[in-house]
């Protein structure tokens, strides 16, 4: 039987941890340099979060949405991932793996913008590489002064990335939101992938309306100046 807590961090029905005798299971919610915050089940069966430290043992460097085993205050088993969902190589670095057990990938596009053809081309590639559904979010559609933009803006990103299900949103009025938290249900990982700038920190705050966390995970900004973050957030409809 799966544990709820487990299946409200996003376990899927089909799945099952088996944790090594004596530890705990949980997910990671963001890393640290080399320590990591976690949810996981504890003896009784009750919800903990907290701050684990790193098994040297560990075989692979555990990321935001893992599936783990701890023990004490020590992560001792990264499970295996479904899926992760990589930043591809560049500048002939390794590719970096930036989630693991991603359900859907959000990739956010403000309306108005110097639309980053080749960063949305890349981010809707992670995606189909990781084998994960993408959704198109066009954010602050409250600009849209220019009846035009939208259509105009929807046109492009067809042209660019075919015809991928579409989410039109506004942090400022709300519009889009709802649509945004139903894909975003119970037990849902989703990721929010896209330019420094483009409104992801906006939507979590208005999915959540609260500092209350959730569960979707933010993200990436490619920018030289972006913030990056990745984190798993519990939203409080559950998903
Ligand atoms: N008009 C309007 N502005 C928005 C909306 N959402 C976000 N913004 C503004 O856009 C700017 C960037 O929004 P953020 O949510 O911080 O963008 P981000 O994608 O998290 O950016 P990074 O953290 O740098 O990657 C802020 O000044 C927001 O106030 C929206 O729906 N409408
Ligand atoms: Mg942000």
């Amino acid at each position: 039987m799966t544990n709820q807590t487990l299946a409200s961090l996003g376990l899927h029905p089909d799945e099952e941890l088996i944790p090594p005798s004596g530890s705990l299971t949980g997910r990671l919610v963001i890393m640290h340099s080399d320590e990591a915050d976690a949810i996981w089940v504890g003896e009784q069966g009750e919800e903990c979060s907290g701050r684990l430290r790193l098994a040297r043992t560990l075989a692979l460097k555990p990321v935001a949405g893992d599936w783990i085993a701890l023990k004490g205050e020590r992560v001792t088993k990264v499970f295996p991932r479904r899926n992760e969902l990589r930043r591809t190589q560049t500048h002939g670095r390794p590719a970096q793996v930036l989630a693991a057990n991603v359900d859907v990938v959000f990739v956010v596009v403000p309306l108005h913008s110097e639309l980053h053809q080749r960063m949305v081309e890349g981010l809707l590639a992670m995606a189909v590489e990781a084998g994960v559904e993408p959704v198109l979010v066009i954010t602050k559609i409250d600009e849209g002064d220019d009846e035009n933009a939208l259509a105009s803006l929807q046109a492009r990103m067809v042209d660019l990335i075919g015809n991928v299900r579409q989410v039109t949103t506004s942090a400022h009025t709300g519009a889009g939101i709802e649509d945004l938290r139903e894909l975003l249900g119970a037990g849902v990982t989703g990721v929010l992938l896209g330019a420094s700038g483009a409104g992801k920190t906006s939507l979590l705050n208005a999915l959540e309306g609260s500092k209350e966390l959730t569960k979707a995970l933010s993200r990436t900004g490619e920018g030289r100046h972006a913030t990056s973050t990745r984190k798993l957030y519990r939203l409080s409809s559950g998903g």
